[in-house]
């Protein structure tokens, strides 16, 4: 039911309040730049950049008081808002959809904007493939951090329901991604209360462990099983679930990640099967680790390329 797609809408997700740390806004400009806008242009032609900042997504943080356990709610929110508009306007004409973070709390945006316009497009759900060292499915209740990038799938999935004025109150159900349909690879960082999410809701996890048992090109057999073999794919890449060899400009590094060749070939998989219609590429950071900037975009690009089957030169 996935027909090809034909344009590429990008959005510019400079958004960063989800966050402890700053410097994830400067990602969306330092992975165009450094020759990917040029490359995507020469494969799909026109595309659609959209790097408008939403009215109040710069909120004054003295204006943006702690909000049952989360940080920066408002000003999260209204980025989120936006983002979720944005990609529902694209992906209901049938545009492939990139949004560039940012932090992970972006993806509330692009994950609820994704599947409420494929949803009134072709009456599908989407399948999402989260590939992150972590689950970032914290709720504001279990979150240890209320750094909101921790919770992103809890509340596209409707995991997390708090809300309030101005405060995530913008997410109805036809946002909302089915937890049957989510599935992670190279998970490593997992905390204790998200272990019970996980496990309350039956979410499937492929973690590092079992990518080191059984090989990636296994693993990656397993989920296109698990995810079946109709639905739209929406990937969302947190850089961290790279090795910080690969990756080392990101805020919660951890050991033992995926190399880019295993990282690649994830991205493959999902593009071979021609239904990827959404793709986030979050939390790279070019104010951590400066002499690893460039290592850490090149990498981003290359997994972009990667699944959006763009070859280059
Ligand atoms: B990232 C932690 N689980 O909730 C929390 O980078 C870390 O989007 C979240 O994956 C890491 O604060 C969020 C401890
Ligand atoms: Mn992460
Ligand atoms: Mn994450």
């Amino acid at each position: 039911p996935c027909e090809t797609t034909k344009s590429l809408a990008i959005i510019s997700a400079g958004y960063c309040r989800g966050a402890p740390k700053d410097g994830t806004e400067a990602g969306p400009t330092a992975v165009l730049n450094s020759g990917l806008f040029a490359q995507l242009q020469a494969h799909f032609g026109a595309i659609h950049l959209d790097i408008d900042r939403p009215d109040g997504a710069d909120i004054h943080k003295s204006l943006d008081p702690d909000f049952a356990g989360m940080k920066n709610p408002r000003a999260v929110s209204v980025a989120t808002k936006h983002v979720s508009e944005r990609v529902y306007e694209y992906s209901r004409n049938g545009s492939l959809v990139l949004t560039l973070g940012g932090d992970h709390s972006n993806a509330i945006g692009s994950l609820t904007g994704a599947t409420r316009g494929l949803r009134e497009k072709l009456d599908s759900n989407v399948a999402v493939i989260c590939v992150d060292a972590h689950v970032s499915i914290n709720t504001p209740d279990t979150s240890p951090s209320g750094n909101i990038h921790g919770m992103p799938l809890a509340f596209a999935t409707g995991i997390a329901q708090t809300k309030g004025e101005g405060i995530f109150d913008w997410i109805e159900k036809k946002h909302l991604i089915d937890v049957k349909r989510l599935v992670y690879v190279g998970t490593r960082d997992v905390d204790d209360k998200e272990k019970e999410i996980i496990a309350t809701h039956g979410i499937k996890v492929f973690d590092m462990d079992q990518i080191r048992r059984n090989g990636i090109e296994s693993v990656m057999d397993e989920v296109m099983n698990y995810i079946g073999g109709s639905i739209p794919i929406h990937l969302s890449c947190d850089i961290d679930v790279l090795d910080p060899e690969w990756a080392p400009s990101a805020g919660h590094l951890v050991p033992d990640g995926l190399s880019l060749d295993e990282g690649q070939y994830i991205a493959r998989r999902v593009h071979s099967t021609e239904r990827l219609a959404a793709m986030d590429l979050v939390e790279v950071n070019p104010s951590i680790d400066l002499p690893g900037v460039q290592r850490t975009v090149d990498s981003a690009c290359f997994l972009i390329r990667s699944a959006l089957g763009v070859s280059y030169e």
